[in-house]
């Protein structure tokens, strides 16, 4: 496969590992700090950042390519509280849209049609993140510093992983 568009998705594969490392070390906070339902959320959504990185190594590995692990760095292990953790959440899915967008433009300036097909699932994926996570965070600016309402949310948060909770 064109090596450019090689290159830009062994890098989107590392960023979707990091995702993944990002949500897991959130989730070991939650547990670790009183919010069991954000935790399940947040596993599950590692898990599905895992899953995004294993969409794209197949891709390139069927396209005769060969995906490459680099080098991912460890997360933030800390946070001072849930309404942080759903800042950053939203905060690191922009960069990821961005940098999707920028694959995405890769593969037009090389002309290369069919790995922009492929993208498509990404950037309607990051449509659909942006705006579960900012419905969440401005729910969480909502309660504010209201113990009992974040104690709602974390149920909610884990009625959201099951997917049968009230949508959020
Ligand atoms: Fe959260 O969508 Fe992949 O990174």
């Amino acid at each position: 496969m064109n090596q450019k568009v090689e290159n830009a998705l062994n890098e989107q594969i590392r960023k979707e590992e990091y995702s993944s490392r990002l949500y897991l070390a959130m989730a070991i906070w939650c547990e670790a700090n009183g919010y069991p339902g954000a935790a399940t959320f947040l596993y599950e959504h590692a898990d599905e950042e895992r899953m995004h990185m294993l969409k794209l190594v197949h891709y390139v590995n069927d396209r005769g390519g060969q995906a490459k692990l680099l080098e991912v760095e460890v997360p933030p292990l800390n946070y001072a509280s849930l309404t942080e953790i759903f800042t950053e959440i939203l905060k690191h899915e922009k960069f990821i849209t961005e940098s999707i967008n920028s694959v995405y433009e890769i593969t037009l300036n090389e002309k290369d049609y069919t790995t922009a097909n492929f993208l498509q699932w990404f950037i309607t994926e990051q449509i659909e993140e942006e705006s579960l996570f900012s419905t969440i965070l401005d729910k969480m600016k909502l309660i504010g510093g209201d113990k009992a309402g974040m104690f709602h949310m974390d149920k909610e948060l884990e009625g959201m992983a099951a997917g049968t909770g009230e949508s959020a």
